[in-house]
């Protein structure tokens, strides 16, 4: 392909730090562990293995995939819609390679995915694409998120996309079913094997905007 069509990259993103990579890390696996052998997990198992008695091992159901970052804007290396107007945003051109920290405020299981809820602040509201929440009416920023694992054949994308589910719900009104107050937070379900725990500390990650070429 001539250069022109592979200069944009595959996506723009916040990448964090390795130290604070491990870190996040940790967290997650302490959760999905603590979760695992919750009595309220245990009641909707049904909902991941699809049998009520099969048991399941969060740590292994759900796969690592790769450095941990929130994606901004998914270019598919200019293929996907607004990739060129994006990376031509001044801002993005301005704060390309700058240093942040990225706020992370809530971890979510379903049977898909678990990832970690990124609230991010005005600043980082201008890195964030127009078009990125869809067609829902959630404010921009809703579907921020790192992925932490995806279930065995479950594309990365899909983790946003639960994110956007379990944030209309609430939306809607349905507060959930409030299940555990954990060291971590408080952990609501609201069905088909959705959790979401609200971290009591959100975590501030350093993270660099920049972009992956792969
Ligand atoms: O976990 P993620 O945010 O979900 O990070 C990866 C990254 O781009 C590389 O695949 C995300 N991604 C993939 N396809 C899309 C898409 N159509 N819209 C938004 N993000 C996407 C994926």
């Amino acid at each position: 392909a001539p250069l022109e069509e592979v200069d944009l990259p595959l996506f723009f993103g916040w990448f964090l730090l390795s130290s604070v990579q491990e870190k996040v890390r940790c967290t997650s696996m302490d959760f999905l562990k603590t979760l695992d052998t919750l009595e309220a997990f245990k009641k909707h198992l049904a909902d991941f293995t699809g049998k009520a008695e099969k048991e399941v091992d969060l740590e292994q159901y759900f796969k690592p995939k790769g450095a941990l970052h929130c994606t901004t804007k998914f270019c598919n290396y200019g293929k996907a819609e607004g990739a060129k107007e994006y990376a031509e945003n001044p801002a993005v051109k301005a704060l390309y390679g700058s240093a942040f920290e990225v706020s992370l405020t809530a971890l979510f299981v379903t049977p898909r995915t678990v990832g970690a809820r990124v609230s991010l602040t005005d600043e980082q509201l201008q890195l964030w694409p127009a078009d990125a929440e869809q067609s829902s009416s959630l404010p921009p920023g809703s579907r921020a998120h790192i992925t932490l694992g995806c279930a065995e054949g479950v594309e990365p994308v899909q983790t946003g996309l639960d994110l956007l589910d379990i944030l209309a719900l609430q939306q809607d009104g349905q507060q959930g079913e409030p299940a555990e107050e954990m060291e971590l937070g408080s952990l609501t379900y609201y069905g088909e094997g959705r959790w979401l725990l609200s971290l009591r500390e959100p975590i501030g990650a350093p993270a660099c905007f920049s972009s992956f070429y792969g």
